[in-house]
């Protein structure tokens, strides 16, 4: 098994990249973004709550963001692998799946870190809200989710460092280009 985390802050690139990643290394894509929007979608009571707080670019609360992961791993027992896009957000996140891959006798084998201008993310998120429909891709909100990520979520980078998982990739060129930049990393652990 090959369990990936990619990192970093809202625009940088981790829905997207995560989509190439999992088409060429037949992983498992496990994004908690689009999990709570479709929840929300749904109006399910999970999704409720969660709206609340991503409509104001604040994290949802650790123990629903882990409920939601724990279920969505178990509906996959015969993965090759996981990618966990927008997950670990917290210390506590990273904690939590760390349990819960050892439950599994697995474990993260890499974080890629996506490293992206703050004009650069802005640009991307205010583009995307023109089309996307997302209640939290307006100018006050991406600046709200941006202080969330750089007061709770970089510090998880350190976390990881620690083991030695963790692997920084310039983020601000076209999409194929820096797809090319994460798979050189990746290659060196799956092939
Ligand atoms: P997410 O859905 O994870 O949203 P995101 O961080 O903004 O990144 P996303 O993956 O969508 O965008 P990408 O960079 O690919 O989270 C939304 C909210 O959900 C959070 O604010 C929070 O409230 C909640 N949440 C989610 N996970 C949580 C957790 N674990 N704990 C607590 N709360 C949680 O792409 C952005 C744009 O850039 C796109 O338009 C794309 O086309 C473009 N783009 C990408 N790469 C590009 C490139 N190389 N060049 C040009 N444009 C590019």
């Amino acid at each position: 098994m090959f369990n990936l985390v990619l990192f970093g802050p809202p625009g940088s690139g981790k829905g997207t990249q995560s989509e190439n990643i999992v088409k060429t290394y037949q992983l498992q894509h496990i994004s908690t973004g689009d999990l709570l929007r479709d929840e929300v979608a749904r109006h399910t009571p999970l999704g409720v709550e969660a709206q609340k707080y991503m409509d104001q670019g604040i994290l949802v609360p650790d123990e629903v963001v882990i409920g939601m992961i724990s279920s969505k791993i178990d509906e996959t027992p015969d993965a090759r692998g996981f990618v966990f896009d927008g997950f670990p957000r917290t210390r506590a996140q990273a904690e939590a799946l760390d349990k819960l891959l050892e439950f599994k006798n697995t474990k993260i084998d890499l974080v890629l870190a996506l490293d992206v201008s703050e004009t650069e993310l802005i640009k991307r998120l205010v583009g995307r809200g023109l089309t996307s429909g997302r209640s939290d891709d307006n100018e006050e909100v991406i600046t709200k989710r941006i202080k969330e990520y750089r007061s709770k979520t970089e510090p998880v980078a350190s976390y990881y460092d620690a083991y030695g998982k963790l692997e920084t990739v310039m983020g601000n060129h076209p999409v194929d280009e820096t797809f090319k930049l994460l798979a050189k990393n990746i290659n060196k652990y799956i092939l």
